[in-house]
């Protein structure tokens, strides 16, 4: 059997049992471990001179290849070309993109620099899967380091319609680089249709389409295939951590202090693509319309920092505090706070539990390739008595999760509507709704997204 090779820009730090972090990490670590094979990237540590080379270590048959960046690489390659550039301009924030021609360069530098390390250690036969925006230029760097292995490629952020890519400078090289994949997976069929539509009208290209199967894409001289691979998690696992986890301290703790309110519940990144602002209006706007639910609802947004040595999240950060201290100041009572704002990480069976408490999961991004947590959410409820899942339209989960109360992140009015509607289900339509989405999510579980994929890739 061929040996799979996973690349990402981080390694996840492997505890006892696999990953500690979520579905790519967890459903990757999996395939890995079923096919043995390698997981190859950057160790999180910055360093101050050269690493003398890759770091390996096994575990049964995986192998972790891991090695860390110098400053400067870490500044133009991960803080500044993938984070203040390409990110903002795949989340449609053409307004937040900075730009610098030798982040650029970088970016460009380091993709090939990695792509070095890992050649010498491949075999003819491996099937190597690269992960993420951070590595659109790898499969280039490797041909060029006479690499002829199939090399996919999937991306876990949305993909911007034509006209938002363009707001990059050097868009066409980029893509003429991602070409370069034998085969490129998006999260959902909008994804897709942006990048064909950037191949056809941007870059000259051809893509022919034929029912289900990959698109058959020809431009920059190259041929590959692209479709749409949603990604999943595995429901049944969540619902067994979220129902062993429901008497832990973490739970009882917000338990005792809820005094019987409902709690609407929201984890993630702090990061402005998910819509946080607009988020606490929406409860702002709930309990100041509805006196019903003010002082009968708590909610809970944990929200842990991250990147934030770049400007953008510096400035989200300080607006949050901002919003959530203002409306706590103006509806607090002694005996109660609306809006719970934590900045921490927390174990994922305490995370699962918590889902499990929570009457309404508000998963509201103004963009997001998937967004795991809504799916995490369902999961994680007890099917006897399901909470409701509010879901953005403009998270990838959306087209999967259709039985969720689906609201645009923007109105905020609709998003307290939808709010006021989940916390007054009835309980048999809140079971219809849960059955059909924990359906859904069983169909197309984290191995189905895998196996899926890795058929095409290595498909004549
Ligand atoms: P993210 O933008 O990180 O992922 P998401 O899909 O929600 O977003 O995944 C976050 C993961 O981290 C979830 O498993 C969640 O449980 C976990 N997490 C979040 N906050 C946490 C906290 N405080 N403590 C512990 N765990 C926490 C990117 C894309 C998404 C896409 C995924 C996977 O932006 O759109 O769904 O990759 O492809």
């Amino acid at each position: 059997m061929s040996r799979l090779i996973i690349v990402s820009n981080r390694v996840a730090p492997i505890s006892e049992g696999g990953p500690a972090a979520g579905g790519l990490a967890v459903g990757v670590y999996d395939a890995l471990r079923e096919t043995g094979g390698m997981w190859f990237g950057w160790s999180g540590d910055v360093l101050s001179s050269v690493p003398e080379g890759i770091k390996l270590e096994e575990h049964g048959p995986v192998t972790f290849a891991t090695i860390g960046l110098v400053r400067r690489d870490y500044d133009q390659y991960y803080r500044g070309f993938s984070n203040a550039t390409l990110w903002p301009a795949f989340h449609y924030r053409p307004d937040l993109i900075e730009f610098d021609r030798h982040e650029y360069d970088g970016y460009c530098r380091v993709n090939r620099w990695l792509a070095a390390q890992l050649a010498p250690l491949l075999r003819p036969d491996d099937v190597i899967w690269v992960h993420d925006y951070h590595l659109i230029p790898f499969a280039q760097a490797l041909r060029a380091q006479g690499v002829k292995n199939r090399i996919g490629f999937f991306l876990h952020i949305p993909f911007p319609a034509p006209q938002i890519l363009l707001s990059v400078p050097r868009h066409q090289q980029l893509m003429e680089a991602l070409c370069s994949f034998d085969l490129l997976g998006f999260q959902t069929e909008p994804d897709l249709r942006a990048f064909c539509d950037y191949i056809a009208t941007e870059a000259g290209g051809a893509v022919r389409r034929d029912g289900t199967k990959p698109a058959e894409i020809r431009a920059f001289g190259q041929t590959l295939r692209a479709a749409a691979y949603p990604i999943g998690v595995y429901p049944d696992e969540i619902a067994a951590l979220a129902k062993d986890g429901a008497s832990g301290r973490d739970v009882q703790i917000v338990k005792a202090t809820l005094h019987e309110r409902k709690l609407v519940m929201s984890v993630d990144r702090l990061d402005y693509s998910k819509g946080l602002v607009e988020r606490f209006r929406a409860f702002e706007r709930l309990i100041e319309h509805d006196s019903h639910q003010r002082n009968n609802v708590s909610f809970l947004q944990i929200a842990p920092p991250t990147r934030s040595d770049v400007d953008a999240y510096r400035d989200i950060r300080l607006q949050l505090e901002a919003e959530s201290g203002r409306i706590n100041g103006r509806y607090a009572e002694l005996d109660w706070t609306p809006i719970r704002y934590i900045h921490r990480q927390y174990e994922r069976p305490v995370l699962a539990a918590l889902f499990r408490e929570a009457h309404v999961g508000l998963v509201t991004p103004l963009r997001d390739g998937m967004n795991l947590v809504a799916k995490e959410y369902v999961s994680a409820q007890d099917p006897d008595d399901p909470g409701v899942l509010v879901l953005s339209q403009f998270a990838g989960a959306a087209r999967e999760l259709t039985a969720a109360l689906i609201v645009n992140p923007l109105d905020i009015d609709g998003m307290a509507d939808a709010l006021a509607a989940a916390l007054t289900m009835p309980l048999a339509e809140r079971r219809a709704r849960y059955d059909e989405m924990m359906q859904q999510l069983r169909d197309n579980n984290v191995s189905v997204w895998r196996d899926n994929f890795l058929r095409d890739l290595k498909a004549p």
